[in-house]
C-alpha cells in the first residue's frame, strides 16, 4: 500500500489528493486558469477538462492574471482549510504560458509558502523549464502522454507549434514524444515526482497504452493515470474527428488492470477543469468567481 513508500516520497504525496488515493478524501486542490495558450492541437480535445486532457483552444474557464490568481488562492485557502495543493493545468498548457505560470508560482511561494505547487503539461516545452520548476519547489508534475509511437501520435495530434513553426504529421508526434520522455527523465533525475496522465481513445491508442505504461515506468514516473476520453453528451463533449467514442467502464478497468504491476495506477481521477476548487469530485468554483474574489478584502 501507499504507506510502504519510502519516507521522502510519502512526505510529498501524503496530502496531495491526486498523488495519494488516501489523501483525496481529506485534502482539496484548486486550479487557477492562468494559462490560455496551447502549443499543440489534439483531435480529441475536450475543452472543459484540463489536467486530464490537453490542447484546449476554445476555453470555457475564466482567465486570471497571476495577481488575480494569487488573490483567489488566498481567499480559497482561508475558506477551505483542507486546501493543500495549487495546480496550474490550463486552460491551455501551463508551459506554453511560462511567464504567467511561474509568476503565479513565485507569488504563491511568497504569500502562502505552505501550499504545494502542482503543474500539468503536455510536455512539449518541459525540458526547457525543468530548472525553473525546481526553482519554485514544484514537486508534482503531470505530463499527459498518449503515445510513444509517432505513427499512433499522428492520429491524435494534427500539429504542434515548435520553434516558431507549425509542424504536422508523424514528425510532429516524433518531436512531441521525444520531448515528453526527455522531460520525464530530467524530472526523475532531480527527484521531482512525476505522474503521467494518458487518455484512452478506443481504436486509436487503447492497445498501445500498455507500451506507454512501460516506457514511462522505466523513466521514473511515479504514478500512471489512464483516463477515459469523455464522450458522454452531458459533459458537453466537443467530439473529435468521426465522433470518436470513449471507452466503457469495463474497457477502462481492463486496461488499468493490464498496466498494474509494481507501478501505482491512479483510479480516482475526476478529470478536473482548469478552474476546479475543492475536494476531487466536488466543484466549489462558483463560490470563487473573479467578481467575488475582487470584492473580498
Ligand atoms: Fe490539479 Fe492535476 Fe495537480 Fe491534481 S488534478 S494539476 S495533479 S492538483 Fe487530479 Fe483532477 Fe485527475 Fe488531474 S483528479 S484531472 S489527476
Amino acid at each position: 500500500g501507499e504507506t510502504d513508500l519510502p519516507p521522502e516520497i510519502w512526505e510529498k504525496v501524503k496530502n496531495h489528493p491526486c498523488y495519494s488515493e488516501e489523501a483525496h478524501h481529506h485534502y482539496a486542490r484548486m486550479h487557477v486558469a492562468v494559462a490560455p495558450a496551447c502549443n499543440i492541437q489534439c483531435n480529441y480535445c475536450n475543452r472543459k477538462y484540463d489536467c486530464a486532457n490537453e490542447s484546449r483552444p476554445g476555453v470555457v474557464s475564466e482567465r486570471l492574471t497571476p495577481e488575480q490568481a494569487t488573490k483567489k488562492v488566498l481567499a480559497v485557502a482561508s475558506t477551505i482549510p483542507q486546501m493543500t495543493v495549487l495546480g496550474i493545468a490550463g486552460p491551455g498548457d501551463a508551459l506554453a504560458n511560462p511567464a504567467k505560470t511561474f509568476k503565479t508560482f513565485e507569488m504563491i511561494m511568497e504569500t502562502a509558502p505552505d501550499i504545494k505547487l502542482c503543474l500539468s503539461t503536455n510536455g512539449l516545452a518541459l525540458p526547457d523549464y525543468v530548472d525553473e520548476i525546481a526553482k519554485y519547489n514544484v514537486d508534482h508534475v503531470t505530463i499527459t502522454i498518449n503515445m510513444v509511437d509517432p505513427e499512433v501520435g499522428a492520429k491524435i495530434y494534427p500539429w504542434i507549434f515548435w520553434e516558431h513553426k507549425r509542424v504536422t504529421g508523424v514528425e510532429a508526434s516524433r518531436i512531441l514524444s521525444e520531448r515528453q520522455l526527455k522531460g520525464l527523465e530530467m524530472l526523475s533525475e532531480r527527484g521531482i515526482l512525476c505522474k503521467v496522465n494518458s487518455v484512452m481513445i478506443p481504436g486509436i491508442n487503447d492497445e498501445h497504452l500498455v507500451e506507454v505504461n512501460k516506457a514511462v515506468k522505466s523513466r521514473g514516473a511515479f504514478l500512471h493515470n489512464i483516463m477515459p476520453l469523455i464522450s458522454a453528451p452531458e459533459h458537453g463533449t466537443v467530439f473529435g474527428l468521426n465522433g470518436q467514442r470513449g471507452p466503457s467502464a469495463q474497457e477502462l478497468k481492463a486496461l488499468q488492470d493490464a498496466c498494474e504491476g509494481e507501478m501505482n495506477m491512479m483510479r480516482h481521477c475526476r478529470q478536473c477543469r482548469a478552474d476546479a476548487v475543492g475536494l476531487l469530485g466536488e466543484d466549489r468554483s462558483a463560490e470563487f468567481t473573479t467578481e467575488k474574489i475582487m470584492e473580498m478584502d
